[in-house]
C-alpha cells in the first residue's frame, strides 16, 4: 500500500481526490490492512455491540425550570454520570442547519488532495491542525483516521477558529472558519448550560460549574473515518478516556461509537437532532471522583465513512482544577492533587498515549513532582 499517493491515471479530478484519499488508507482494492494498523486481539472492533441505553436529555424541559422536569433530568443524568458517565441531550437549542453546514465542510475538507490538507498540519506536540495516522507520531495500533482540530477561546471578540482555517489554508476557505467559529460559540454555550446541569445534579449551585467554564479555552475536532476492507482488525480511535472535562460529540448517520461498561462494549448509535454527552478526566477530577470519565471507542466498517464532530470544553489555561470544598465536604476524602489543564494536556499530547490508566499516571506524576519540590536538598 502507497502511503503518499499521487496515481498517473486519467481520470477526473474529483476521482483523482478521491483515489488519492483511497489510497492513503487501503482503498476498494485492497484487501489488507497495513500491520501498522492492525490492533492486538484484546482491542479489536466487535460490530454487533450491544446498544448502551443512555438517558436522552431534553434541555428545553430542563431550561423551563419546571420543577418536576428538572428532579427527571438531575436524577437520570446523576445515575448515568456515577455508572459511565454517557448521556444524549436533545432539544439542544444549537441549529439543525449549521450542525448540517458543518458536516459538508468535512466533507469537502477530508476528500482534497492530502497536499491541501497538509497546509494545515498539525506538528507533533501541537493541538490544532489536520493529522493522519501516517504523519502522527506513533508507528503501531494506529487508528483509521484523519482529524482536524480548531482552538475554540470563549473570549468576545476571539476568533481563533477562525483565523486559524483562513491562515493556514487561505481565503478559498474562509466560508470553513466561518461554520466553525460560530458552530465552536455555539457548542461553548451549550456545554454551559450541561455544566449547569452537572452542578444541579451533584445537588451544588447551578453557578459552579458555570463560572469555572465561562472563559473556557476548547478543542474542536473533526473526526474522519474512511471506510476499511477490514473494519474486524483496526480501530477508527483507539480506547481512551478523555483527559478534557466533558465531551459533546455530533455523530453523522453511521455508527461507531462503543463504549465500555459492565466489561463489554456498547454501542451508542447516532439519533436524529442529538448530541452525545461525556465526561472526560478533567471534570471527573472536579466531582472528587464521583462522577465517572469512561473508556470508549470508535469502530470503522467496510460499507461507508464516517464522521464526527467533537468540542471537548477544558477550562482557561490559569484556572486550577480542584474540586469545591462542598462536594469535599459531602464526599470526602479529596481524592486529586491540584494541576491547571496545560499540565495533563502536555502530559497527553508530549509524553503518554491515551489509554485507561492516563489520569491514574498523571496524577502519580504530580505527586511525584510535589514530593521532589518539598524534599530537603541533599546536604
Ligand atoms: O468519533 C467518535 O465516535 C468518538 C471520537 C472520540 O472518542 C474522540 O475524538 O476522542
Amino acid at each position: 500500500m502507497a502511503i503518499t499517493c499521487m496515481m498517473a491515471t486519467e481520470s477526473s479530478p474529483a476521482e483523482e481526490v478521491k483515489r488519492e484519499h483511497q489510497v492513503a488508507f487501503g482503498g476498494a482494492g485492497e484487501s489488507s490492512v497495513p500491520e501498522n494498523f492492525i490492533w492486538p486481539d484484546e482491542f479489536k472492533a466487535t460490530a454487533d455491540a450491544p446498544e448502551l441505553h443512555v438517558p436522552h436529555i431534553d434541555l428545553k424541559k430542563v431550561l423551563s425550570g419546571d420543577e418536576k422536569d428538572v428532579e427527571e433530568a438531575t436524577r437520570l443524568v446523576d445515575e448515568a454520570c456515577r455508572k459511565h458517565g454517557f448521556f444524549v441531550v436533545v432539544n439542544h437549542g444549537v441549529d439543525k442547519e449549521l450542525m448540517n453546514k458543518v458536516h459538508e465542510c468535512m466533507n469537502e475538507f477530508f476528500t482534497l488532495p492530502l497536499d491541501v490538507k497538509q497546509k494545515a498540519h498539525r506538528k507533533v506536540g501541537e493541538n490544532f491542525g489536520y493529522a493522519n495516522s501516517f504523519i502522527g507520531r506513533f508507528s503501531t495500533k494506529l487508528p483509521w483516521k484523519e482529524t482536524f482540530s480548531l482552538r475554540y477561546l470563549a473570549h468576545e471578540n476571539s476568533s481563533t477558529a477562525r483565523d486559524y482555517v483562513s491562515q493556514v489554508l487561505g481565503p478559498e476557505f474562509s466560508h470553513h472558519g466561518e461554520v466553525y467559529q460560530e458552530c465552536g460559540k455555539a457548542l461553548s454555550d451549550l456545554s454551559l448550560r450541561i455544566v449547569e446541569l452537572l452542578g444541579l445534579s451533584l445537588g451544588i449551585s447551578r453557578e459552579t460549574f458555570r463560572k469555572f467554564y465561562e472563559d473556557n479555552d476548547s478543542i474542536m475536532r473533526m473526526n474522519y473515518y474512511p471506510r476499511c476492507e477490514k473494519p474486524e482488525l483496526t480501530l477508527g480511535t483507539g480506547p481512551h478516556c478523555d483527559p478534557t472535562s466533558i465531551t459533546i460529540l455530533h455523530q453523522d448517520d453511521v455508527s461507531g461509537l462503543q463504549v465500555y461498561v459492565d466489561d463489554q462494549w456498547h454501542s451508542i448509535p447516532p439519533t436524529e437532532d442529538s448530541f452525545v454527552v461525556n465526561v472526560g478526566d478533567t471534570f471527573m477530577s472536579l466531582t472528587n471522583g464521583v462522577y465517572k470519565s469512561c473508556f470508549h471507542r470508535a469502530v470503522v466498517n467496510c460499507k461507508e465513512a464516517r464522521k464526527s464532530m467533537a468540542f471537548f470544553l477544558c477550562p482557561a489555561v490559569e484556572k486550577v482544577v480542584r474540586a469545591p470544598e462542598e462536594l469535599v465536604e459531602k464526599y470526602p476524602p479529596r481524592k486529586f492533587p491540584d494541576y491547571t489543564w496545560p499540565m495533563l494536556l502536555e502530559m497527553t499530547q508530549k509524553y503518554y498515549r491515551a489509554d485507561s490508566n492516563t489520569f491514574n499516571a498523571f496524577t502519580t506524576w504530580i505527586q511525584q513532582q510535589n514530593l521532589d519540590s518539598t524534599a530537603s536538598p541533599a546536604v
